[in-house]
Parts: C-alpha cells; sequence; structure tokens
C-alpha cells in the first residue's frame, strides 16, 4: 500500500517527508505522516479503520467531529479558570473536502492533529502518572456529560455488555476448532474454568442498569493508559485520544477500564505472568485524580458500583481475549501465535489481584 500517495490527499502544507507506524493499538493501522515545507513541519496522524470491527466507518468519522467540536466549545467557555491547556484531536479533511479518503481498495483512512509535545505511555511511570491519567479521564467525561447522547451514533453496539460477550463465548466453545484449540493447551482449559467460577460475576452492571440503579452516560470506551496523553513540558495530562467508542454506556465501563489499564505496572502484553499485579499507590492516585474533577456527578449508587466496574473490566477483556483465541483471532490484531491466549492470562491474573485486594480497593474508594 502506498501510505505516501494515502497521505498527499490530506490537505496538509508541505511535501511528505514519511510516514511510519505509530502506536500499538489492537483495532485500526495508525501512522504518523511528516510534512515539510522549506519553513516549517506539520505532523499528522493518518488511520486506516479497521472495516470489520466498525461497520459503518462514516459515523466513527462524524462521532469524532461532534464530540471534539462540543468539547472544544466547553473548554473555550472555561479556559480562564483552568489549570492546563487541554488538548483534542481534531479532524484533517482530506483535498477532496471530506473528512475522510476512500482509497482505491475501498479502505477508509482519516487524518488528525498530532496532540502537541505531549506523549502516551504503554505502562504507568508511577503515581504521578495515574494521578493526571484520572484527572484526564473525570475532564473527559465532565466535558461530554453537556452533550447530547442523541447526536451520536452507535459504533458497536453492545460494546462493554459484559454478558453478550459471555454469551458469545459460550457459542464459540461449541465449534469444533474451538474445541481443538481449548483441548491442545493445557493454558486455555484453566482459563475456562477460571470464566465458569465466574459466570454470575458477568451480570454485575448490566443488572445495576436494568434495575434502574445506573443510568447510560456518554463514555469514552477505552481509556486505557496508552490513551491519554501528558505534555512533555509540564508532566500534566492534557487529552485523551482514540475517539472511536464514545457513545452511551456506564462511566463504569471507563472508571474500570482505565485502572485495569493504569494500575497494572507490568502492561497488558507483559510474558511474564509473575509480574502482573493490582497496584494499590497506582490505584489510589489515579481515583484522587479522576474524584477532582468528576466526583460532583457522580451519585451514591454510582460510588457503590465503583469496585465491580475494576474487577469486571479486567474479567471482561481477558473473557475477549480468550473468545478471540479459541475463535482464531479475528478481531484483535495479533503479532505472534497464542498472543490472544496470553493477553487474556494477563487480564485473569490481574482479576484475581484485584479481588484479592477487594477490602483494600474498596476501602480507598470510600476515602474520596
Ligand atoms: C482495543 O485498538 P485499541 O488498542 O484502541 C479494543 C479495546 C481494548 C483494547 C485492549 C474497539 O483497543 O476495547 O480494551 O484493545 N478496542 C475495540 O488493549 O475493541
Ligand atoms: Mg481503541
Amino acid at each position: 500500500m502506498d501510505l505516501n500517495a494515502v497521505a498527499s490527499q490530506f490537505s496538509c502544507p508541505g511535501r511528505i517527508v514519511a510516514v511510519e507506524p505509530i502506536g500499538s493499538g489492537n483495532v485500526n493501522d495508525t501512522y504518523l505522516a511528516v510534512f515539510r515545507t522549506p519553513y516549517s513541519e506539520r505532523r499528522a496522524i493518518l488511520q486506516k479503520i479497521n472495516r470489520k470491527i466498525f461497520k459503518n466507518p462514516a459515523w466513527i468519522i462524524e462521532n469524532m467531529r461532534v464530540v471534539t467540536e462540543h468539547a472544544y466549545s466547553v473548554l473555550e467557555r472555561e479556559s480562564k479558570g483552568e489549570d492546563r491547556i487541554w488538548q483534542l484531536p481534531r479532524l484533517i479533511p482530506a483535498r477532496s473536502g471530506r473528512n475522510r479518503y476512500i482509497d482505491p481498495a475501498g479502505n477508509w483512512w482519516r487524518a488528525m492533529t498530532v496532540i502537541a509535545s505531549a506523549t502516551s505511555y504503554d505502562r504507568a511511570q508511577g503515581p504521578r502518572h495515574a494521578l493526571e491519567a484520572g484527572t484526564v479521564l473525570g475532564q473527559f467525561h465532565r466535558l461530554v456529560s453537556s452533550l447530547d447522547p442523541a447526536r451520536l451514533r452507535d459504533t458497536l453496539p453492545g460494546f462493554h455488555v459484559t454478558p453478550r460477550y459471555l454469551r458469545k463465548y459460550e457459542a464459540t466453545l461449541k465449534k469444533p476448532a474451538a474445541k481443538t484449540r481449548l483441548k491442545k493447551s493445557p493454558q486455555a482449559g484453566r482459563l475456562s474454568v477460571f470464566i465458569k467460577r465466574r459466570r454470575s460475576l458477568a451480570h454485575a452492571l448490566e443488572s445495576a442498569l436494568k434495575r434502574g440503579e445506573l443510568k447510560l452516560r456518554l463514555i469514552h470506551g477505552d481509556p486505557k493508559v496508552n490513551n491519554i496523553m501528558i505534555d512533555d513540558l509540564t508532566g500534566k495530562g492534557t487529552g485523551i485520544v482514540d475517539l472511536d467508542t464514545v457513545k452511551p454506556g456506564l462511566i463504569h465501563y471507563d472508571f474500570g477500564d482505565a485502572l485495569r489499564s493504569i494500575c497494572n505496572p507490568a502492561g497488558e502484553e507483559v510474558l511474564q505472568l509473575k509480574d502482573v499485579r493490582f497496584d494499590l499507590k497506582l490505584c489510589e492516585a489515579f481515583i484522587e485524580g479522576y474524584m477532582s474533577r468528576a466526583r460532583k456527578f457522580l451519585t451514591l449508587q454510582d460510588r457503590e458500583r465503583l469496585y465491580d466496574s475494576i474487577r469486571l473490566i479486567a474479567f471482561e477483556l481477558g473473557l475477549r481475549f480468550f473468545q478471540d483465541f479459541l475463535a482464531g483471532d479475528v478481531y484483535f490484531k495479533v503479532r505472534y501465535p497464542g498472543h490472544n491466549l496470553n493477553r487474556a492470562r494477563v487480564q485473569f491474573r490481574l482479576c484475581q489481584s484485584i479481588e484479592n485486594q477487594e477490602r483494600e480497593i474498596r476501602r480507598l474508594l470510600a476515602r474520596f
């Protein structure tokens, strides 16, 4: 694929110097494109949207426009009292004037601005980093809380509805190819037992929603640590990227997803299972940052479910990876055989570490 030809379809001044892969996303293909004129340089993020997952790529692009425009207008109003300059990616239009380019093979591409002087990390760098990540997520929830959810399309129906993943997993288990994979690997066998013992856990949040104890709000959907940008110059959180899954959901999904990601200092790609643990210091720092921005809009009912959300999302992600392993790696990108199996083992180990520290985590949550 001629990446330079794709990049040149977007309205950036100058000529292309290079287009290089960037980031470690499991779904879309992401590149950094550098354009130069004799006087300046412009960098842009170029992304090929995974159409197997996002069936309607026009929707995720349009959602991104709506969310960023709304957030910009709120940030503009509030900029005076702020302790930092918040940043968000913005779509860069194609030369055709549309917000995307469709290549001759039918792939959908979009380009967006790079968050200036900021870095995202695959793993927590320490409590200060966790505090900033919490602040960023709390701020994001606040920003989108004033956006009418009806303005957004559901880009991925059923995303984060854990009982649905459980049903999908159980349907996969019945397939002969999955049975063979399960039989061949003692590790896979152990994971299936792990899941069986926790079947009822899958309903923790969705049944609270059905009973009316929790309500749907706009969420990010994927606030893992490497989607959170930290300002290189100030060390403060400056924004959150990857807005593909912004949609109505339970903020608990975001809270749990951010914590399962940032509190595992070994990172989700680690090969040594013994290094996986849920770190309470990082958890405390994240909650402090999150609550500093979000405390006001959390109800008592919301707060009562926060522990469940942490445990549940680690379980859910493990289940998603494991189901994908059994199905033959059809959803998440893999870099080696057994990659999804290993990712699942990491999340289940983390889930166990969360369960072992339930009392301490609940105590922490009650302090803020
Ligand atoms: C996927 O592609 P990426 O890294 O942004 C996934 C998330 C998972 C994450 C785990 C749309 O996100 O739900 O938590 O991998 N995104 C989608 O690393 O399924
Ligand atoms: Mg994502």
